[in-house]
């Protein structure tokens, strides 16, 4: 099975800045699979909450065994392990590490799910371009699969940058 996995990072930790953040996460993500491709790191003006520091935000493929809600768990216990402090933080403010699941293209194609813990595909994914351009640069032609359009489509229609 593959996961399209979402990497961002505004805040520096004991890794270092936000580029160290994004590569020891990829390491870590290497434990819970095999990593199979990686976009570049993309500094992204901030989405939702504008009081913080520019993102680097990138996109990873990892092929694993791990079913979607194992995986979700493993993300989340990764984030907290790198030193992500949710209980302190504002809900989308600034975080070392934020690894969230986009895809999971399981035996069936690519699942869709609803489920309290984990909506498949990642409900906002297809407005982010900060999450569509990495994704776009490893996966442009991967389907999202109640839309009917591939990531590159998706990247192509978002409405023209200020
Ligand atoms: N993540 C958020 C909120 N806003 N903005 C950018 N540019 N990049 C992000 O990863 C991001 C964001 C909540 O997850
Ligand atoms: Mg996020
Ligand atoms: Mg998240």
């Amino acid at each position: 099975m593959t996961a399209a996995i979402a990497l961002g990072s505004n805040l520096p930790s004991t890794f270092g800045p936000p580029d160290a953040n994004l590569r020891e996460a990829l390491h870590r993500l290497a434990t819970l699979g095999n990593v199979t491709a990686v976009s570049t790191f993309h500094a992204t003006d901030p989405v939702g909450y504008l009081d913080q520091p520019r993102f680097l935000n990138a996109a990873a493929l990892l092929e694993t065994t791990l079913s979607p809600l194992d995986l979700l768990h493993h993300l989340l216990d990764l984030e907290q392990a790198m030193g992500r402090d949710r209980a302190n933080a504002p809900a989308k403010g600034p975080r070392i590490i934020d690894l969230d699941l986009l895809f999971y293209m399981g035996k069936n194609g690519s699942e869709i799910l609803h489920h309290p813990d984990l909506t498949l595909p990642h409900p906002a994914l297809h407005e982010r371009r900060f999450v569509l351009a990495p994704l776009a640069e490893i996966a442009p032609t991967l389907e999202h699969p109640t839309l009917h359009r591939t990531i590159a489509d998706l990247l192509q229609s978002l409405p023209a940058l200020p």
